[in-house]
C-alpha cells in the first residue's frame, strides 16, 4: 500500500445540538437531524432520526454506531466483488511459472482500477488468481509491464513505495487484524499484520508470514509473481486451516505501478474499490473471497 498512516474517516464527532440535560426539544432534535444528514447524507432517514434522537451520556457509543452504519450503508450501496477460489487439482510448485493446471482453470481477475481515478484505464493491465489446498493459499499475479523496476532488497523494506504487487487478508471479516503481502518483481517481500487501518506501521512489520514462499518469473513484457501462504501461518489474522468449502474471506489484491521518468503516471490499482483517500487500507471496501471445492 503506499502507505499506513493516513487520513482517517471524516469525523463522526457528537453534534452540536445536545441539550445538557439529555432531552431534546423539538427545536434541538430537528437540528440534530440535519446535523447528522449533513454529517452522513447516505444514511435512511430512519437511522439519522435515530442518532439524533441518541441522549449525549449515550454520544460515544452512538458515535460508534453512526460510524458503522454509515460503513454498511455506504457498502450495501456499492457494488464489492466476489472471487471463487476453487481447490487445486495438481500440486503447484511456487517457481514463478504458472504452467500447473490449477492456475490453468482458475478464473482470472482482470478488472483492476485506479483507487484515485477510477475511470481512468490502467496502462498496464493485471491479472491474478487464487487457489487454495488444505497447507496453503495461492496467489498468482500476471503484471503487464515493459520494465518492472524496484531497488529494494531486504524483507520488510518500504516496498509500497516502488513496484508491487499485494494481497490482504481479512478471515473474518471484521476489518481487524488482517495480513497484508507485497511482492517486489525482485522477489523481495514486506508483510505486516494491520491491527486496524491508520495502525503504527513499525509494529505492524515485525509480524512474519511463517512458511511463506514466493517466486517471480519474466514473460516478454511483464513479470509473474507467484505465492504460498500456510494457512497456519495465518493464525494472528483469525485463521490456522483450511477453510470449509463454502467459507468466505475478505481480501483487497492491489498493485503498484510507478513508471521510471514519467511523473504523474504511478497508478494505484485495487481489484476492489477503495475510498481514495484512504489508501488500501479499506477493509470495508475489501472484496469477498469464497472458498469452493
Ligand atoms: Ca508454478
Ligand atoms: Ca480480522
Amino acid at each position: 500500500m503506499p502507505r499506513i498512516v493516513r487520513d482517517g474517516p471524516p469525523g463522526v464527532k457528537r453534534g452540536p445540538n445536545y441539550r445538557q440535560d439529555g432531552r431534546g426539544s423539538g427545536e434541538t432534535a430537528c437540528a440534530s437531524i440535519a446535523a447528522v444528514r449533513s454529517r452522513h447524507p447516505v444514511l435512511p432517514v430512519a437511522l439519522v432520526c435515530l442518532l439524533a434522537a441518541a441522549p449525549p451520556e449515550t454520544t460515544q457509543p452512538s458515535d460508534d454506531i453512526a460510524a458503522f452504519l454509515v460503513a454498511m450503508v455506504e457498502t450495501q450501496s456499492i457494488q464489492l466483488p466476489t472471487y471463487t477460489a476453487r481447490r487445486a487439482v495438481d500440486a503447484i510448485r511456487v517457481d514463478g511459472t504458472l504452467d500447473e493446471a490449477s492456475w490453468a482453470r482458475a478464473t482470472r481477475i482482470r478488472e483492476f482500477r485506479h483507487i484515485y481515478d477510477p475511470a481512468r484505464p490502467s496502462k498496464f493491465p493485471t491479472e491474478a488468481a487464487i487457489v487454495w489446498d488444505d497447507a496453503n493459499l495461492y496467489v498468482a499475479f500476471d503484471s503487464t509491464d515493459p520494465d518492472p523496476w524496484g531497488t529494494m532488497k531486504n524483507r520488510d523494506d518500504r516496498l509500497w513505495d516502488e513496484e508491487v504487487v499485494e494481497i490482504f487478508l481479512d478471515p473474518d471479516g471484521d476489518g481487524l487484524n488482517y495480513a497484508e503481502l507485497e511482492v517486489s518483481p525482485n522477489n523481495v517481500v514486506v508483510d505486516l499484520l494491520i491491527p486496524r487501518p491508520k495502525a503504527d506501521v513499525e509494529a505492524a512489520l515485525r509480524w512474519n508470514i511463517d512458511g511463506l514462499q514466493t517466486a517471480v518469473g519474466r514473460r516478454p513484457g511483464g513479470w509473474i509473481a507467484e505465492i504460498a501462504i500456510p494457512w497456519k501461518s495465518l493464525a494472528a489474522a483469525g485463521a490456522t486451516a483450511a477453510p470449509a468449502p463454502g467459507d468466505q474471506w475478505r481480501a483487497g489484491i492491489y498493485r503498484i505501478k510507478r513508471p521510471r521518468g514519467v511523473k504523474g503516471a504511478d497508478e494505484f490499482l485495487a481489484w476492489s474499490l477503495t475510498r481514495g483517500e484512504r489508501g488500501f487500507h479499506d477493509p470495508e471496501r475489501f472484496g469477498y473471497l469464497q472458498f469452493q471445492r
